[in-house]
């Protein structure tokens, strides 16, 4: 079964292969997206390094000035999805969003060259792109200097439709939006997407942001929506972390010391964030000043940052805790806004998985790391190499054929 499920991965791969870059799933998402782009490096990496690479210099080939690295990357023109590069209006040579993703550039990178040390030469510009990156990060999301970043659109987080961003998105308007289709619902089941209230208020953002020329300082300050949210800041962390490794092994102290100052001005900061109650990080709305009372995936996965040892073990008590068949849920069933179908608001993404996994082992806990790593392994011998899956049932959902999925099963195989 393991064979089986090797091949069929690296053939996902290899069939959303563009050249340079890795689509998501053909017909959904056509384009280069950034933390699906790291990701699948981690995977190709097991057949194909030097192509692994390449992956992530296409991605910073696209970096922008200031640093910002965006989110999606419009190569090849392509209708199938909304909003595409005329929505966004970024100006780049090669259109973009405008928009970020969370940064695992870093946390990717070493681990590419931890197991390919030969292209450790060809990989030295990357780690002033991805220093820049994070500077970037510090400089515009954090303006009161807090330590901590914060995301200005869901999209950013990687988890689009979270009960997190229910409450601050109210103060995200839907008026004045200019018509649009959706095309995402002619993909995949509707009843598994956001909802159109959701899209109003993401366009809106993205309108907003765009009247203000995609100037990347003014945006936090310019938008309703502003939430640090601890697995985002977590990846941060463990990137600059990562980074720091990989910069002094090539003699690029500076760099070193550049992510080291500021992933320790994360770790001081996100303590702030953790709930005794719910047994996990949870998000902090900046707009109130108040943490969100929303346990999510996101707050568990805080536990790929070097958190206190203590936090990091009753993180893995509250996974165990979940009642799903399948771990771990973006939302626990009995949580406000739980949906088990819809998207990140209940479904289990093996992304998070990954990387929750890896946490927990680091930090010691290791049944609860397998325990995690063999949910996921189960859900693709059930379901397939699915976007996402139901938490209860483990139906495969959204897209299929679906890369980074793939990519993480060649990690979890390793
Ligand atoms: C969208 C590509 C992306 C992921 C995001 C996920 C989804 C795209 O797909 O967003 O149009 O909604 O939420 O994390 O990068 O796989």
């Amino acid at each position: 079964m393991t064979d089986a499920q090797r091949t069929a991965a690296i053939d996902i791969l290899k069939i959303n292969d563009r050249g340079s870059y890795t689509v998501p799933t053909s017909g959904l998402y056509p384009f280069q997206w950034n933390w699906d782009s790291c990701l699948t490096a981690l995977g190709q990496r097991h057949f194909d390094a030097p192509r692994a690479l390449t992956e992530i210099e296409t991605l910073f080939a696209h970096q922008w000035p200031c640093g910002m690295v965006p989110h999606i990357v419009f190569h090849q023109l392509d209708d199938g999805y909304f909003p595409g590069p005329d929505v966004w209006d970024c100006r780049r040579p090669v259109p973009t969003s405008g928009i970020t993703q969370p940064p695992v550039a870093g946390f990717a990178l070493r681990r590419l060259l931890d197991g390919a040390p030969d292209l450790r030469d060809r990989a030295r510009p990357l780690v002033a792109q991805i220093t820049a990156w994070h500077r970037w990060f510090h400089a515009t999301r954090d303006p009161g200097d807090t330590g901590l970043v914060a995301i200005i659109h869901p999209w950013e987080s990687g988890r689009d439709n979270s009960v997190d961003w229910d409450i601050p998105f109210q103060r995200v308007p839907t008026d004045g939006i200019a018509p649009y289709t959706r095309r995402d619902t002619q993909h995949a089941n509707p009843a598994h997407r956001p909802t159109k209230d959701q899209y109003d208020r993401y366009i809106w953002l993205v309108e907003r942001f765009r009247k203000l020329n995609w100037q990347t300082d003014l945006l936090h300050d310019a938008s309703p929506f502003q939430v640090v949210d601890p697995g985002f800041n977590a990846i941060l962390i463990r990137s600059c972390l990562d980074l720091a490794d990989v910069a002094a092994a090539m003699g690029e102290d500076d760099l070193a010391a550049q992510n080291r100052t500021m992933a320790e001005a994360g770790l001081a900061a996100l303590p702030a964030l953790w709930s005794e109650a719910h047994g996990q990080y949870l998000c902090l709305d900046r707009g109130t000043g108040q943490l969100i009372d929303s346990p999510s995936s996101g707050g568990l996965l805080t536990v790929f940052a070097p958190i206190p040892a203590d936090h990091a073990a009753t993180i893995a008590a509250t996974i165990d805790a979940q009642p799903t068949r399948y771990r771990v849920a973006s939302h626990a069933p009995g949580t406000p806004g739980f949906d088990a179908k819809r998207y990140w608001r209940g479904p289990v993404w093996l992304v998070v998985n990954y990387m929750i996994a890896d946490g927990l082992a680091r930090a010691g806990q290791k049944e609860a790391a397998d325990q995690v790593t063999a949910s996921s392994l189960e859900l693709i011998h059930q379901s397939g190499f699915a976007e996402y899956y139901d938490p209860l049932d483990g139906e495969g959902l959204g897209g299929g054929q679906f890369t980074w999925t793939a990519a993480m099963v060649l990690e979890f195989l390793a």
